[in-house]
């Protein structure tokens, strides 16, 4: 018969419940913190999948290992619960959105209890309640009035059909992330938050991090930082001037050509009478296709003449300036000086358009490609013989000196839209003045309320669903008439300062209380998926940092340490939905089977949490059968006894050693080998010590906390394992088979050790002689005899 799980279980989650064993008193800080932190979920109408269980599971592990080791352990949990499909959801069936993500809330809150993870409910916290999104408006209000958040006219990704803008981390090859529908640019006036101004702090703060490395790339990757120069070009036969941005300055001898992106403010000035028409024609076509697809190295090159020309300023020749659209408007200046000879991109451009080549760098067959590595420099008059760092420095020092052009550094990383022309979000609270001033409300009109609709639909054209409700829309101040802002803000506001509301969930005064703030932060340890690497941990980056630099945070970055749990595959190894398989059904038909212990330490056995991992049927079969035969090594066990024979000793401190080491190195599959070696030890033991098995299941409480429980109080009597004390263990007594080595002095015993068998015969000798003190003090030692693995006898005088 199996352990009846559904009984244990209930009944441990009521006492956990009643006990609010989990709850923490913030502002003990007489013990060290601990902080976890789990990516939250977004409630979607499907519950919990694959990957969540994962990761919660991998966190609970550790705080249930802090808590014994005397941590006052924080471990929250809440819901992301703004975003489109609630929106699309509540369009389609007429509902309210917000009562749809209050049902969807439910369930999750429903299946996360029913894996018994040992979070603090009482911080519980929804992205969508005005008691969080007061502090959420909050903040953009302080970045609005620092300047950080503003309404500015911009190109942006639009997507028709969801009705809304979106930012670069939300399209994958041109169409949106969500629903996969194609996305175009288009200008509007957009909320943008300045990322770009924090990108130096953001890449400066990665270095302490201990982060998974290829994160760290990915956003150093994403900020982009580019050193080069801005060189100044004038237009042949006008005064007009035009900026490139070029990381190398040093080939301005051989640019022949300049490029203009199509959207750029001189190209309609400078285009001569006959090109207007194909210029026109190339602007328009161009403004259809994603910077992505513009800028694909291996495209064809496509590109218009503008019928003008540019003076080299180093030569003073005439270059013919072009638009293309692999330029791009949004990085640099929106214009480059073309050098085909070392750049593969301006090679292709000028192979197709039968433009000059003109190679200023030694090496290469540039009849066949462009030559893109280091050289000697060449046509280059008082370049020539340089290589290209000194050759930069030469040109920086020329320009700077001519006024033509200065170091500039740039960044890739793009401001953040800030505005979804959508209904479920968090109003953005700001008013548009009739004089065309933007204000901001005053704190004590925060939050502002998201006003329930009729109808969520967005307008036509990229009207916002909020427009449509006049009365909250008109406003007026001191006289002044004006209009709330109708767009409302994207899904990763609230995920981007959350971890600091965990902290303090009821302050009505502040975000949190800066004290509390000061003791919790940074977050220890925070798990999550490998998809958010630079959305939602970039932004959240930034919010805190801002607010670190205003005083209200007290640690530069909020994650110490992140994991990214890996992906959980099919029985066949392909990547699963979203959402379990059929074949695997949910998690709660998995829980009703085998329980939520099995469900967890089967996860944690799966493989390395970071490696993607296939599911397996015979698998939790198994890790069931496992947790069963502890069950009943305990229950049935007429071999516990109060008295160490000594005979589990090696087996016991291994244990100890390696569940403790694993389980800080979030190696969890290995733990669990580990413990599945003591309990084969302990069925083939004649007796078991009791100590022993009382201190495994502290170990075991961690991976199955409802059973570790149960066997707890059958064990000792006592309920409540989560505070007992972390098991210690003695390195000496691992050392694989040990003899008794007998001690004489001059024939007569005198004591006995353990030592390690066919142990070394001096290290014997210094050992006996060690421990017969009173007996060799004041004498003379004459001889030492040693018998190997029996004994060693001693002759004084
Ligand atoms: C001349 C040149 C010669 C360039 C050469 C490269 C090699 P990163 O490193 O990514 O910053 N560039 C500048 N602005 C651009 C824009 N808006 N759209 C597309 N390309 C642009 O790249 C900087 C280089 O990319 C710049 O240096 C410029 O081409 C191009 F042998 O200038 B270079």
């Amino acid at each position: 018969m199996p352990y009846n799980h559904k009984e244990i279980e209930t009944k441990w989650q009521q006492y956990w419940e009643q006990e609010e064993t989990f709850k923490t008193d913030a502002y003990d800080f007489s013990k060290p913190k601990y902080y976890a932190l789990d990516m939250f979920p977004y409630p979607s109408g499907q519950g919990l999948h694959a990957g969540h269980p994962e990761g919660y599971t991998a966190t609970d592990i550790i705080c249930r290992k802090r808590r014994m080791q005397g941590y006052n352990v924080l471990h929250p949990m809440g819901y992301d619960a703004f975003g489109l499909p609630a929106e699309q959801y509540a369009i389609q069936t007429g509902n309210n959105p917000a009562t749809f993500t209050e049902k969807n809330i439910e369930t999750f809150r429903k299946q996360l209890k029913s894996f018994g993870f040992s979070y603090d409910w009482s911080r519980e916290i929804s992205t969508a309640d005005p008691h969080f999104y007061h502090w959420t408006q909050w903040i953009f209000k302080q970045l609005f009035e620092e300047g950080l958040a503003k309404c500015v006219d911009m190109p942006v990704n639009w997507c028709e059909e969801l009705g809304t803008v979106l930012s670069n981390d939300e399209i994958i090859d041109g169409k949106s992330e969500r629903g996969g529908y194609p996305v175009v640019r288009k200008n509007m006036k957009q909320w943008i938050i300045d990322i770009p101004s924090y990108a130096e702090k953001l890449l400066d703060g990665l270095d302490e991090l201990d982060w998974p490395e290829s994160t760290k790339e990915m956003q150093r990757n994403w900020i982009g930082k580019s050193v080069g120069a801005s060189v100044q070009f004038q237009v042949q036969g006008s005064d007009q001037r035009f900026i490139v941005f070029t990381t190398r300055c040093d080939t301005l001898f051989g640019a022949s050509y300049c490029v203009l992106s199509p959207e750029h403010e001189l190209v309609n000035e400078i285009t001569t009478e006959i090109q207007k028409e194909a210029v026109k024609a190339y602007q328009k076509e161009a403004s259809l296709k994603s910077d992505l697809e513009r800028t694909e190295l291996n495209k064809e090159k496509t590109g218009v003449f503008t019928g003008s020309y540019a003076i080299n300023p180093v030569n003073g020749k005439a270059i013919p300036i072009w638009i293309s659209d692999y330029v791009l408007a949004s990085y640099g200046t929106g214009a480059v000086m073309a050098v085909p000879a070392h750049d593969e991109r301006d090679y292709a451009f000028a192979k197709k358009f039968g433009l000059d080549i003109l190679p200023v760098l030694e090496g290469g067959n540039i009849a066949k490609e462009a030559w893109v590595e280091d050289g000697i420099h060449i046509h280059s008059d008082w370049l020539n013989g340089l290589n290209t760092e000194e050759a930069i420095e030469k040109m920086l020092v020329w320009l700077e000196e001519k006024g033509l052009g200065s170091k500039k550094v740039n960044y890739r990383i793009r401001e953040w839209i800030f505005a979804r022309q959508r209904y479920w979000g968090e109003p953005i609270p700001v008013i548009h003045l009739e004089d065309d001033r933007y204000v901001a409300l005053s704190d004590d009109q925060l939050p502002l309320l998201l006003p329930i609709l009729d109808d969520y639909k967005p307008g036509k054209g990229g009207m916002a669903p909020l427009a449509k409700a006049d009365d909250w829309v008109n406003v007026e101040i001191n006289g002044i008439k004006g209009q709330r802002e109708t767009s409302t803000m994207p899904g990763s506001a609230g995920s981007s300062w959350y971890y600091l509301r965990y902290i303090d969930p009821n302050n009505s005064k502040c975000l949190a209380d800066f004290e509390l703030l000061k003791h919790w932060m940074p977050v220890d340890l925070y798990i999550g998926g490998p998809e958010h690497a630079v959305g939602h941990l970039l932004y959240a980056r930034m919010w805190n940092r801002f607010l670190y630099d205003k005083g209200i945070t007290p640690t530069k970055e909020p994650f110490q340490k992140l994991v990214h749990q890996g992906m959980i595959l099919g029985t066949n190894g392909i990547k699963m939905g979203k959402r379990f398989p059929e074949f695997i059904v949910d998690p709660n038909v998995l829980i009703e089977e085998y329980g939520a212990d099995t469900v967890r330490v089967y996860e944690m056995f799966m493989g390395p949490l970071e490696a993607s991992k296939p599911w397996s049927d015979q698998g939790i079969e198994g890790t069931f059968k496992w947790l069963n035969r502890v069950y009943r090594l305990v229950v049935e066990s007429h071999k516990l006894t109060s008295e160490n024979d000594g005979s589990l000793d090696r087996v016991y401190h291994a244990t100890v050693k390696k569940v403790s080491e694993d389980i800080d190195s979030l190696s969890f599959n290995t733990a669990i080998s580990q413990m599945m070696i003591f309990i084969n030890e302990c069925y083939k033991a004649d007796h078991v010590y009791q100590l022993y098995l009382e201190n495994f299941v502290k170990m075991f409480a961690c991976f199955a906390p409802h059973l570790g429980e149960e066997l707890w109080t059958i064990l000792t009597g006592k309920q409540g394992i989560s505070f007992e004390k972390w098991p210690s263990y003695d390195e000496s007594k691992m050392v694989e088979d040990t003899v008794t080595i007998v001690v004489q002095v001059n024939g007569k015993l005198r004591s006995k050790f353990e030592m390690a068998k066919d142990s070394d015969q001096q290290v014997l000798k210094d050992k006996a002689i060690e421990s017969v003190p009173n007996y060799t003090n004041g004498k003379q030692i004459m001889k030492v005899i040693v018998v190997a693995n029996k004994l060693v006898n001693i002759v004084v005088k």
